[in-house]
């Protein structure tokens, strides 16, 4: 193994030929037609590299109480690549008649309400519309359910599905006390911290069973009903919130971030040598999450580099570099999807963990890259600690490898679930003596193509 690899990253410094892979081109009007499919599908909240990402809050009803019932309620984030980071999650949701929450263990709303038409014991929330946030670590033992208390903060399932629930329990009153009586909740909302996730209705589904601690015994749930969320970065920003940069070892120069790729209207911004930086408390985040970005012509919070470093006979090389221009964030398990035709044959990956996505059976050119636990799954706050680093060796793609026409740079980059921008299509580091026509665009109208097809299929 070791002896292979070492002959197989000899230098090769002979460059492939120039491949035209795709020529075939479809009528404008179908392009228009195609296009806004994609933006419906986009505003529909559909996202290609995880299509049944979701996130499922499912209600287990374990007793009837007198007035009411007690029910474990539980969060599950189905989705890949999209974690919901610090300050965490907000639920939210409507009482369908007069109900009100008992107690709580997990959680707690965050306003009371009115209780006053309450004598002796005082409801911990009588509001219409609870507000729920997670417990901070650290409570009491005997305050806490399985999966509570992590102060909101849920794993992607890509990363790590252990930590990808959240769980708490609620004891509702003035309810209906047996599954024909009881009203679902309507109307839930999930902040994750910040708005984007739309919720479906709740919906009654075969109840839950467990299986006892010793596992001889199976119980059931007395009813159970799921709520089905979903991510749009449409809702959640008008502007990405990350941008992608390019340089290789072929060509000096390097393509920066698109300008304003994050936006500039309504920025502010301290420059790295700001007097301001050395005010204590400075970094202290924001209840509103509001960031203090570093000034760069971008004005993203996070960068992406994307440098191709060494060709090799059989292999490449490139270094991802990923830099935070935020002072006030700590991206905890943040997480980095990349795709590339390449990464179906990812030989090593050094310092980041990764994981092939494979939404579709057949295309594999997708990856999830996330930090190595303890070690720099934590990407510090903007400043001299504030960037995390890799690099991975591919195998060349006999039928398709070229570091021509921008062959070499990532079709789609996200950063913690969000799109990041990309340059231009044409806009890459061009082989010395090269035409400018980049394989990105080429990419754009070989798939343009399939759809065209797909679409005079179905029709
Ligand atoms: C939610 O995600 C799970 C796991 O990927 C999937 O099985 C389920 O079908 C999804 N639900 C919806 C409504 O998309
Ligand atoms: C309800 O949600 C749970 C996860 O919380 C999931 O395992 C189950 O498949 C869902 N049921 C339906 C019918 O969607
Ligand atoms: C309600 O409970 C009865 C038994 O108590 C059961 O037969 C019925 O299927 C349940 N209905 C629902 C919607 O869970
Ligand atoms: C649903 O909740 C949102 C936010 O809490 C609120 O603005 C909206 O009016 C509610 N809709 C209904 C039908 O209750
Ligand atoms: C980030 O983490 C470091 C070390 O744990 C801490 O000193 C710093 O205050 C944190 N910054 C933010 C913005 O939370
Ligand atoms: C996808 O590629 C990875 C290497 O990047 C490989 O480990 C995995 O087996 C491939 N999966 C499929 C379904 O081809
Ligand atoms: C490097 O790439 C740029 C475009 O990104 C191009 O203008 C320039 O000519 C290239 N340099 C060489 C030496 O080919
Ligand atoms: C890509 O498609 C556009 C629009 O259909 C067309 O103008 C352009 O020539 C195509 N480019 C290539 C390289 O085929
Ligand atoms: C050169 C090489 O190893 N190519 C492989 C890349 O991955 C695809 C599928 O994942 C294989 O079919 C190729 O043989």
């Amino acid at each position: 193994m070791e002896m292979k690899k070492n002959s197989a990253e000899k230098e090769d410094f002979s460059i492939p030929e120039l491949r035209s892979w795709c020529s075939m081109r479809i009528p404008g009007a179908l392009l228009s037609i195609l296009l806004f499919m994609l933006m419906s599908s986009i505003a529909a909240a559909y996202d290609p590299l995880d299509p049944t990402g979701n996130i499922t809050i499912k209600w287990d009803v374990m007793s009837w109480t007198p007035d009411g019932y007690v029910a474990v309620v539980t969060m599950n984030n189905f989705q890949m690549y999209r974690q919901i980071m610090s300050p965490g999650w907000t639920l939210g949701w409507t009482w369908a008649k007069k109900e009100v929450v008992w107690s709580m263990v997990g959680a707690q709303t965050t306003e009371q309400g009115d209780c006053s038409r309450f004598k002796g014991n005082i409801p911990h929330c009588c509001k219409k519309t609870p507000t729920v946030v997670d417990l901070l670590p650290g409570v009491p033992y005997n305050q806490q359910i399985a999966n509570c208390c992590k102060g909101g903060v849920v794993a992607s399932y890509g990363q790590d599905p252990a930590a990808a629930v959240s769980a708490f329990q609620v004891s509702v009153g003035q309810a209906g006390t047996s599954n024909k009586t009881v009203k679902l909740p309507k109307n839930f909302t999930l902040l994750g911290p910040g708005p984007g996730y739309t919720c479906g209705p709740a919906k009654v589904v075969p109840s839950t069973t467990f299986l006892t601690p010793d596992k001889r015994r199976k119980t059931q749930a007395l009813m159970t009903w799921n709520v089905t969320c979903t991510y749009s970065q449409f809702l959640a920003s008008k502007y990405p919130s990350c941008c992608v940069s390019f340089s290789s070892f072929y060509n000096d120069t390097i393509i920066p971030c698109p300008s304003c790729a994050c936006g500039c209207e309504n920025k502010n911004c301290v420059k790295s040598d700001s007097k301001l930086l050395s005010t204590p408390g400075i970094n202290t985040p924001r209840k509103d999450n509001a960031p203090l970005l570093q000034c760069t012509h971008h004005m993203c919070p996070v960068r992406v580099h994307w440098h191709v470093k060494i060709n090799y006979k059989e292999y490449w090389r490139v270094k991802i570099a990923v830099t935070n221009f935020n002072y006030r964030m700590n991206y905890t398990q943040w997480t980095l999807v990349i795709q590339h035709p390449n990464l179906n044959n990812v030989t090593e990956v050094f310092s980041f963990d990764y994981k092939p996505l494979v939404p579709y059976q057949s295309i594999n050119d997708t990856g999830m890259f996330y930090g190595m636990k303890y070690y720099n799954d934590l990407l510090m706050e903007a400043g001299a600690y504030g960037n995390v680093q890799s690099e991975v060796l591919l195998r060349k793609d006999a039928d398709a490898f070229t570091f021509n026409q921008g062959w070499a740079f990532p079709r789609k980059v996200y950063f913690n679930g969000d799109e990041c921008m990309l340059p231009p299509p044409n806009v890459y580091p061009f082989l010395p003596n090269s035409s400018p026509v980049s394989s990105r665009v080429l990419l754009c109208n070989f798939t343009a193509s399939v759809l065209a097809l797909l679409l005079v299929v179905i029709w």
